[in-house]
């Protein structure tokens, strides 16, 4: 599997290998509109590519590509309005991971391995309720009524996002990923209770499908923020946290191995944290997006993958 980024203007070759298309940023066709503003160009598709050729489908609201072994997933989920429901974004990931669950079960997937989460208005209020717990209360609930074992979560990322559907892609495989732990945090399963009754429910990073795929990654410690109103201290602490998964992988991958989406939740931070970031060593980010992040007092979060040529199996 390889990912790509490309800006509005480039051709999108070879269709027939094309899993999904992800519009992060701009107005470009594709699978699935995320249109947060993009901070290095206006314009970034997330293009996933498959080196078989891809079955495809189209259902309400939904895309699916398959081929032999993977299942690659594209949900719109419309979020209900807050007088038609009592708690919208714990219905929305219910009905979208419920539809995640079913469909990738369906292709013979069973094994989640990657997934992206875009919550519009993540951190609002609503019904007393901050709308990021009352999504991690229905992710939970739908992993509950499928079965599916939440410490088997693979890799993920949380963001906020406008309008008002929520966005969910995710890559599923026949054969399980290697999940990988961070020593410095504690699971996401474990964090206190304010981060929902039901608590967030993925892996630090997932290696599957020739990729390590490193989940959303922020200045957390254990499982509290640190340096908050630093957006350079959170830069550096985010990536002792991006270095500890890097050995947790082992395979000898360096900092400049990884392909970076890097969200701030202010664009006029953006020359800074580029400058710090390559004075450690790492490539030129392959997408800068401006995106309100899960908890308010945290200014960057850091995706990334790496091709990643290491056996699943030698632990
Ligand atoms: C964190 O480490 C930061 O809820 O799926 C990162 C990756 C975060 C995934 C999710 C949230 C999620 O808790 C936020």
């Amino acid at each position: 599997m390889s990912v790509a980024y490309l800006d509005d203007a480039a051709p999108l070759h070879d269709p027939d290998h094309v899993l999904g298309v992800v519009a992060l940023a701009g107005h470009a066709a594709a699978d699935l509109a995320v249109g947060l503003p993009g901070l290095d160009r206006p314009g970034v598709r997330e293009v996933w590519r498959s080196e078989t050729v891809v079955r495809r489908e189209s259902r309400p609201d939904m895309r699916l590509a398959t081929t032999e072994g993977y299942c690659f997933g594209m949900i719109r989920q419309p979020v209900p309005a807050p007088g038609a429901a009592r708690k919208p974004l714990s219905d929305a990931a219910q009905a979208a991971y419920a539809r995640m669950l079913a469909a990738s079960r369906e292709a013979g997937c069973p094994n989640l391995l990657r997934i992206a989460n875009f919550v519009p208005h993540i951190t609002r209020i609503e019904a007393g309720e901050e709308r990021y717990r009352s999504f991690n209360a229905g992710r939970q609930q739908a992993f509950a009524s499928f079965g599916y074992d939440a410490v088997q979560a693979p890799a993920a990322c949380g963001l906020g996002c406008t309008g008002d559907a929520l966005l969910v892609w995710f890559l599923a495989g026949r054969e399980p990923g290697r999940n990988i732990d961070n020593p410095r945090q504690v699971s996401p399963r474990l964090y206190p209770e304010r981060y929902g009754v039901r608590r967030p429910a993925f892996a630090r990073a997932t290696i599957a499908a020739g990729l390590l795929m490193v989940s959303g990654t922020a200045s957390i410690v254990g499982h509290a923020s640190l340096h908050a109103g630093d957006v350079l201290r959170q830069t550096d602490e985010t990536i002792r946290n991006l270095d500890a998964l890097l050995a947790g992988a082992g395979g000898g991958l360096g900092r400049d191995a990884l392909a970076l989406k890097v969200y701030l939740r202010h664009a006029s931070d953006r020359d800074a944290v580029a400058r710090r970031l390559a004075g450690a060593g790492f490539a030129p980010p392959a997408a800068i997006l401006q995106s309100e992040i899960c908890r308010p007092e945290l200014d960057i979060e850091i995706e990334a993958h790496a091709t990643f040529a290491g056996q699943i199996d030698e632990r």
